[in-house]
């Protein structure tokens, strides 16, 4: 049988919202031509609680997939947590649910609402068989979770192959492995062992590895959620073949990103603006659809200019038409921030700036409440500022504020 694996599609997403859409649709079609079931390891919705407009455009591509003519079947199905919930729906379309799409315990999540539509069997904590032509592929399933549920529930629902299938263990979590940061994320050699296949979610770029001495395949995100370096090859999916045990990354043509480094030494307003059109006129040239585009300033300022005279924004207004564009400058040094750095942290110009500051705020209050006393605001903040203002010089202002508020 030929399993395509396409996860993370995080429709609604925020940031590319119709990209969401188009690019989850894009390979889900091309998946459904090349493969005889789709898996799909969580992170279909973007958001917990998605809106109509995103749920709908989800039915909708889910809608038409189940339209298909699909000759592999779904022909067993258990829910190890919860034995009365049935599968709705014999298309090979199977998923789990994913950490985005994760609600209180007990409580229906955006993918089940799939699920009970009948437009995919959702696995989460289930096993769910696929066959065609007597060949059978099980899928186990274990739904994205927090990080320190993963070991117990793996404990407590034990998943074991199935004897004459091709098992699959499914799930949506960080590992260890690829994330030593964390020690509370599983480690691989942890995960159940006897599987012939391990397919996960949640990391958003390709990953292939073997755990157990067997593949483990990440196909990451359908739409593009970190703009670095790294990221500029197209989105896809995995296309695996149960019977030569091979598999293939198929790239779907997402939308291009480009990260571009601009450095420069003693950089004027003028330089940054010139060498930011130039990096994206080059872009803009080789790219037919509205790419998305990253420039990164390093190096410094020259005498006399900071941050703030950076022309970011016009370069960012000039192209918003005909590119994603966004620029970090955190890579750019002046000599005027560190000095004004240095004076902010020296005691005296700290004081003194805290002073003005709660003075401004003072008099503007008194503005608000249309104080009209004969007393301005600098006096006043001093009067109850000063080092051991007594309670009867706070009472005295009081009885003065309220004087003048009655007058
Ligand atoms: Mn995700």
């Amino acid at each position: 049988m030929k399993i395509a694996i396409v996860s993370d599609m995080h429709f609604g997403y925020e940031r590319f919202y119709e990209d969401s859409f188009t690019q989850a649709e894009k390979a889900l079609t091309m998946a459904s031509g090349m493969a005889d079931a789709i898996l799909i390891p969580g992170d279909v919705f973007d958001k917990r609680f998605p809106k109509p407009d995103v749920l709908a455009k989800g039915l909708r591509i889910f809608k038409s997939l189940s339209e298909r003519n699909w000759t592999a079947k779904v022909t067993a199905y258990r829910n190890l947590l919860n034995p009365s919930e049935r599968n709705h729906t014999n298309i090979p379309v199977v998923a789990v649910s994913g950490t985005h799409e994760r609600v209180a315990e007990g409580k229906e999540n955006a993918l089940m609402l799939l699920s009970i539509a009948g437009l995919l069997v959702d696995t989460s904590e289930s096993i769910t068989v696929i066959e065609k032509d007597g060949e059978k592929v099980a899928v186990f399933g274990l739904g994205g979770t927090s990080e320190e549920r993963v070991k117990p529930l793996l404990e407590k629902l034990a998943p074991k192959p199935v004897s004459g299938a091709f098992n699959i263990f499914m799930f949506h979590q960080s590992t260890y492995e690829l994330l030593p940061f964390n020690d509370e994320f599983i480690h691989e050699n942890e995960l159940p062992d006897g599987f012939d296949l391990y397919i996960d979610g949640h990391i958003h770029s390709k990953v292939e590895r073997t755990v157990h001495g067997k593949p483990f395949l990440i196909p990451g995100s359908t739409v593009l959620t970190q703009l670095k370096d790294g990221e500029q090859d197209s989105k896809g999916f995995i296309l695996f073949d149960t019977s030569t045990h091979k598999h293939e990354f198929i790239p779907i043509g997402s939308r291009k990103l480009y990260v571009k480094t601009l450095k420069l030494e003693g950089a004027k307003p003028k330089d940054i603006e010139e060498g930011c059109e130039r990096e994206m006129e080059s872009v803009l040239r080789e790219s037919a659809e509205k790419p998305i585009v990253r420039i990164l300033l390093e190096g410094t300022m020259a005498n006399g200019f900071t941050i703030v005279d950076m022309p970011v924004r016009q370069v960012l207004q000039r192209y918003a038409a005909k590119a994603y564009i966004s620029i970090d400058s955190s890579g750019m040094e002046s000599a005027e921030l560190d000095k004004a750095i240095t004076d902010v942290r020296s005691s005296r110009a700290g004081n003194r700036s805290v002073k003005e500051l709660g003075m401004n705020t003072l008099s503007a209050k008194l503005k608000e409440q249309k104080f009209t006393g004969g007393i301005d605001a600098a006096a006043l903040f001093n009067m109850l500022s000063e080092e051991g203002a007594k309670d009867s010089v706070i009472k005295k202002v009081l009885a003065m504020l309220l004087d003048s508020d009655n007058a």
